[in-house]
């Protein structure tokens, strides 16, 4: 499917450092490319109904910035993000909402590809509806099936069984708690909270997530080889991600709230079937709040990218009012967060501008560290406190510094 069109990134002479993240699997600061040249990245993406929050928004930056960085590094990035275009929240909201779901989803997904070109986020180079994908889940559903890692559960109320994940089934490339590194009691939790159904009778072992959900009255679903249904959330992810940047991948990211069951599972799912690892690192974003909670349309707290711009926001000032923060770190969201990020654009803008005198010697050791406080797990807020340093010391903005500044950060000053 179409993404967005992606903004220009000046080159920039010189290289920064290769990137290092933190990876949630092992807790470790690690270079995910393993020294290569080539860096893919997988970026788990929205379901389409409450784009684009404040939170999404952050997260969508946060590995813009992974790519801005590698790229500064010299090395070939190859990005995949999905949308998860058929799934119970979606539906569920479209039903509630009285709208066809494949209306709201394709609505929502315009207006998700709408903010990301007005932050100047980079667009993944496949950028994959799950409802295009259907087939190709359903052969990987097949082969789990045939391989002993999936089996059926009865399923009175559906065309057919239900199949699901079976945990325990011995790969090569991993087992249950590899990648969140959490106690049973606590994965049993969080099945429950985030989309599984540890209730659900008939299961091997409670934690088994859904593969494949078969047709039912008033449900959307696909003929396939493994007969009519829609694919479960995890399998998605593997799927696409194996298929288009082959694994394992460098890096698989997305918020905090991924990482299990989504990310734990999807990296089950990928070494049945490839007998590989998904990835080289887990990376994830911090969540953000807004009025004490977590972001999100049911709780009623959302503060969307869209509503920010009609209010007169510089999208400038919205990325860097996110880049203030630590892309790692759980965080609230005030008004005054905008408020600031935008009297800080306007003494960049002026400093670029030439209004304020500097020396122009210094602007090289700035760019260098720009490059390697981004490159050193993300630190943008790092990244930002060089800039207001370079400032408040009578730095000049020579072009040069201002392209980096704009390759790195995404933000052109005027
Ligand atoms: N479609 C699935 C991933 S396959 C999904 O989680 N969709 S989502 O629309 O709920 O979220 C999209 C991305 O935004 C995910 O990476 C999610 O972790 C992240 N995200 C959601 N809410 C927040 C939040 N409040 N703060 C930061 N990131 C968030
Ligand atoms: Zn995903």
């Amino acid at each position: 499917m179409r993404a967005w069109q992606a903004p220009s990134v000046p080159d920039v002479p010189g290289a920064a450092p290769r990137p290092v993240v933190h990876d949630t699997a092992t807790g470790k600061p690690v270079d995910p490319t393993q020294g290569e040249e080539r860096a893919a990245l997988y970026v788990c993406g929205i379901t389409p109904y409450d784009a684009t929050h404040l939170g999404h928004a952050a997260t969508y930056l946060a590995f813009d910035t992974l790519g801005r960085a590698w790229r500064d590094a010299g090395l070939d990035v190859e990005y995949a993000q999905n949308v998860t275009d058929v799934d119970d929240p979606l539906l569920e909201r479209a039903t509630r909402d009285g709208v066809d779901w494949r209306e709201l989803a394709a609505s929502q997904i315009d207006l998700f590809r709408r903010d990301m070109e007005s932050l100047r986020i980079l667009p993944p180079d496949d950028f994959v509806a799950v409802t295009d994908e259907v087939d190709r889940v359903a052969e990987a559903v097949a082969f789990l099936q045939e391989t002993g890692s999936a089996y059926e559960v009865p399923t009175p109320d559906a065309e057919g069984d239900d199949l699901y994940f079976d945990v325990n089934h011995p790969t090569d490339a991993w087992s249950l708690g590899d990648e969140s590194g959490l106690d049973r009691e606590t994965m049993l939790t969080l099945a429950a909270e985030r989309g599984g159904d540890p209730e659900r009778p008939g299961k091997r072992d409670p934690l088994d997530p859904l593969l494949w959900r078969a047709a039912r009255d008033g449900e959307p679903s696909w003929d396939s080889e493994i007969g009519p249904g829609r694919p479960g959330w995890h399998i998605e992810c593997s799927v696409i991600a194996g298929d288009r940047l082959g694994l394992p991948i460098s890096v698989q990211g997305g918020g905090s709230d991924l990482v299990f069951p989504h990310h734990e599972m999807s990296a089950g799912h990928a070494a049945a079937l490839a007998h590989q690892p998904l990835a080289h690192a887990f990376v994830h974003t911090g969540m953000i709040a807004y009025q004490g909670t977590k972001i999100s349309k049911s709780l009623g707290n959302l503060v969307t990218v869209r509503g920010l711009l009609d209010d007169g926001a510089d999208p400038r000032a919205i990325r860097l009012a996110l880049l203030s923060h630590k892309y790692s770190d759980d965080w609230e969201w005030f008004d005054a967060e905008l408020t600031s990020a935008t009297t800080r654009l306007a003494t960049w803008d002026a400093w670029a501008s030439g209004t304020s005198a500097g020396h122009a010697d210094d602007a090289a050791d700035v760019a260098s560290r720009i490059r390697a406080r981004v490159s050193d797990d993300l630190d943008t807020p790092g990244a930002v406190a060089a800039v207001d340093t370079a400032i408040a010391g009578g730095t000049a903005c020579t072009p040069e510094l201002a392209d980096l500044i704009d390759a790195l950060l995404g933000i052109r000053l005027a």
